[in-house]
């Protein structure tokens, strides 16, 4: 096997999560008392790339959680566009999320709130020395999960904890924040029963389209599956809300088509029925998640977490970056060093 940043990166994940949980619990009665003095109307969300991702799935849980309205925006929309983004009169809290804090986009992001009274703006960066971390009203920094590799593995999960945490304490979820406290034990066991398959789907080259399909919090994880595999690859890969890929996009798919489902059993019988109909149309489908006795799919890919369907979005992760991992691999290329890209985007205006 070969030793990336990656591949390290992915399989540590379980114990950097152990070290931001324990972070961000020790702060849980400052974050408590920071919100109650902010009292928010509206929790905006942003980041690029990944970590818009992170704020998609962040931005989902966290009104599911604590009741209180939050959207996820990419940071370009906050400066460019800010008329559809903020409302009028409201509270507004800007929680920006990056690994490296010095993205260009969500620097300016929190730079336009707040040079325009617009939000109290907090950074969620695994860079404390950063721009974002320089500029924003409250930071919290995990340096213990800064990365090497170009692409976003560990700090993709971790990112997000910080936010899935924050709604745990916020809501006084005991139970959520108990599921969430686990998630570095069961993380280390299903990274080790989920990589054999995830290597040896990754080995199959039959297929060249891969579609992943999330509902609510787990749209955000879809989109990060497909980003994992589309810049470590560049083969054809796209995410969708499952119900919303029936309105259209559902015509691409035949033979070669790989369908990744993230499974979230309150939505069942749909996804049931979706799959069903992903195979009568000639495609493969793969189903992630717990409890998946009941489905007739091709590949299922039990996390057996026994954890709610919140608490578990992080398990999904690793399988999807070793599936993308494994296939760079198998292809030849450096999972390290993806083409075009670099780690961070810095723009000259
Ligand atoms: C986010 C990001 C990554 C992408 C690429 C460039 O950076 O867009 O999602 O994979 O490496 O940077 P950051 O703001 O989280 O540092």
């Amino acid at each position: 096997m070969v030793q990336t940043h990656t591949y390290q990166e992915i399989k540590q994940q379980p114990e950097t999560w152990r070290q931001t949980i324990k972070l961000v619990l020790s702060k849980a009665a400052e974050l408590k008392q920071l919100f109650n003095n902010l009292n928010p109307d509206e929790v905006l969300f942003t980041g690029c790339g990944t970590s818009y991702y992170i704020a998609m799935t962040a931005a989902s849980t966290f009104q599911e959680k604590t009741g209180i309205s939050a959207k996820a925006v990419p940071a370009s929309e906050v400066f460019l566009n800010p008329g559809a983004v903020f409302g009028k009169n409201k509270r507004t809290v800007l929680i920006g999320s990056s690994r490296s804090g010095n993205t260009t986009e969500v620097v300016r992001a929190v730079a336009y709130a707040q040079q325009n009274k617009l939000a109290h703006c907090i950074a969620i960066t695994t860079q404390p020395d950063s721009e974002l971390a320089r500029i924003a009203d409250d930071v919290i920094s995990l340096p213990h999960s800064q990365e090497k590799s170009v692409v976003m593995t560990g700090s993709f999960t971790n990112l997000l904890l910080v936010s899935q945490l924050l709604a745990g304490i916020l809501s006084a979820d005991e139970g959520f924040l108990a599921e969430l406290s686990r998630l570095p034990d069961i993380g280390a066991s299903v990274i080790a029963r989920v990589e054999p398959i995830a290597e040896s789907l990754a080995a199959d080259e039959a297929y060249g389209h891969f579609i992943y399909l999330g509902l609510g919090a787990y749209l955000g994880l879809a989109y990060e599956g497909m980003l994992k595999l589309k810049e470590m690859t560049q083969l054809y890969a796209e995410a969708f809300n499952p119900l919303e890929f029936r309105h259209g996009p559902i015509s691409v798919l035949d033979g070669q088509c790989r369908v990744l489902l993230l499974s979230n059993g309150a939505i069942r019988s749909y996804e049931r029925a979706l799959v069903d109909d992903v195979r009568k149309f000639g495609a493969d489908a793969v189903v992630l998640g717990d409890g998946l006795d009941d489905f007739h799919c091709n590949v299922k890919i039990a996390l057996d977490s026994g954890l709610g369907d919140l608490s578990r979005s992080l398990l999904y992760l690793p399988f999807l970056q070793l599936f993308a991992y494994h296939r760079t691999l198998k292809m030849g290329l450096n999972p390290d060093s993806p083409r075009n890209l670099e780690q961070v985007v810095v723009l000259d205006e």
